[in-house]
């Protein structure tokens, strides 16, 4: 039984780490810096970004990602040009993280849509979610809201209709 305190202890320093570096670990998936965009009040929807560093030695991958009691679903989406127009949609059947390899969701590129916001997100809230890999499985993250005009802001969306969708 001598082992239980110094397991307890050790998962006690292992999450003071994790939290000042604000990376997750979902066996061989490193998820890194987890964070989101404050919104106006009233926004519908806000952005989600992560980079997702695998390991291993097989492809995972991102199926699904929620936030409760923030969002009322996530959506993983990817931006593309088309006709010279930037748009977004969901990224089918998820996003492939290579062996070896960085998967990164960030402004201008892949991100997670967070849909139906119950309140404005705030610079300085902490949002917990839970990503979803299909091999490495379930993984509770901190997702840290910064400033309305954090990093690289986006091409403007001129998709129609989706006037709402700025991100
Ligand atoms: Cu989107």
């Amino acid at each position: 039984m001598r082992l239980i305190p110094f397991a307890t202890a050790t998962l006690i320093v292992l999450a003071t780490f994790a939290a000042q570096a604000h990376d997750f670990q979902a066996g061989v998936l490193k998820i890194g810096h987890p964070w989101s965009r404050a919104t106006p009040k009233g926004a519908a929807v806000g952005a989600g970004y992560l980079t997702v560093t695998n390991n291993g030695s097989v492809p995972d991958r991102l199926v699904s990602v929620s936030v409760p009691g923030v969002a009322d679903k996530v959506e993983v989406h990817e931006m593309s040009m088309k006709d010279g127009v930037m748009t977004m949609r969901p990224a089918s059947g998820g996003l492939i993280v290579p062996p070896g390899g960085t998967l990164s969701l960030a402004p201008g590129g892949y991100h997670l849509m967070l849909m139906g916001l119950k309140a404005a997100l705030k610079e300085g809230d902490r949002l917990k979610g839970t990503l979803v890999f299909e091999k490495a499985g379930s993984v509770d993250v901190v997702f840290n809201v910064e400033g309305m005009n954090a990093q690289h802001p986006p091409p403007d969306d001129k998709t129609p209709g989706m006037s709402d969708h700025k991100m």
